[in-house]
């Protein structure tokens, strides 16, 4: 069962989470409370096997994240501030290596450690309305959730310098033209949208998304020939599974598969 949340609303409907971050007169900014609570549900999500996907949005008509709480920040001594750093790293890394697939709805302003976390999610997707940006050099700071890694992985460096660099703000269309984003919709389709997707993973093989994202995300880490050999363990794997044995009697018996992630 889950638990409440104060700064997090979270939702099971059959086997999809939808992880909402909570914080709207803040534009749900991330203070301590809301990384901690993330990884935790984070925890408890992993721990239950039968979800299939994670959905992570914001509350309110206005931002999905616009970055770090600045309040929060501001006054921090460099023991605090590495506390936060650690805290947030871990928040982050246990949304990337959850066994399932993150889908990020990004309903409005993403910017900052928000865009970070949009980027350890697995897919995108974002609203008519969305923006995206990294204006931590307005800040006097730089990002510190990984976006001066993950954002070059994902748009190039050329790209990724250019948004680094100034800290200008972007729209849906530009996030999508750069491969930031894997699709527009119209805000009021975004939940239906993330859903679908959602459900569409759900029904195939819990196993074989689990290793392909393990595969992704550790192999685009190695160099080519060591990629590969991890893709070969991680295939030749699978064939002592029942997901596997399911899979391709289905096919053959011309029915439906029924796969429990054994
Ligand atoms: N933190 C705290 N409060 C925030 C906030 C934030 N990031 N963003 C907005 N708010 C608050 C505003 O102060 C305002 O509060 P009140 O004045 O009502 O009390 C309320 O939310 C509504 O915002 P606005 O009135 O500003 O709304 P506007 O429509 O006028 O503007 C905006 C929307 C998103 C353009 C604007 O709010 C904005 O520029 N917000 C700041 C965006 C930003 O710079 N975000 C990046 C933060 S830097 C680290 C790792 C990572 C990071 C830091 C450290 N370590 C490893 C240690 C990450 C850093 C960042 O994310």
């Amino acid at each position: 069962m889950m638990r409440e949340f104060n700064t997090l609303e979270v939702a099971v409907e059959e086997n999809i989470a939808v992880i909402t971050i909570n914080r709207p007169k803040f534009l749900n900014a991330l203070n301590t409370e809301v990384l901690r609570e993330l990884a935790e549900a984070a925890d408890i999500i992993d721990a239950d096997s039968s979800i299939r996907a994670v959905i992570l949005t914001g509350s309110g008509e206005k931002a999905f994240v616009a970055g770090a709480d600045i309040v929060e920040m501001q006054n921090k001594n460099v023991l605090e501030g590495r506390e936060f750093s650690s805290l947030g790293n871990k928040a982050f890394s246990k949304i990337e290596n959850l066994k399932i697939p993150v889908i990020a709805a990004v309903n409005g302003f993403a910017l900052g450690g928000g865009c970070e976390l949009t980027m350890a999610c697995d897919i995108r997707i974002a609203s008519n309305k969305a923006k995206f940006g990294q204006p931590e050099i307005g800040l006097g700071i730089m990002p510190g959730f990984g976006g001066s890694q993950r954002l070059p992985r994902l748009v190039g460096k050329g790209i990724a310098k250019e948004i680094l660099f100034t800290g200008e703000i972007i729209n849906a269309e530009r996030a999508y033209e750069i491969g930031l984003v894997n699709r527009i919709v119209d805000a009021t389709e975004l939940l239906v949208e993330a859903k679908k997707i959602a459900q569409t993973i759900a029904s195939k093989s819990p196993l074989g998304v689990s290793f392909t994202k393990k595969a992704v995300n550790e192999g685009t880490n190695l160099d080519l020939e060591r990629a590969v050999s991890l893709e070969v363990e991680l295939f030749g794997s699978l064939f002592s599974t029942k997901d596997q044995k399911e899979g391709m009697s289905a096919f053959l018996e011309k029915r439906q598969a029924a796969f429990k992630g054994e």
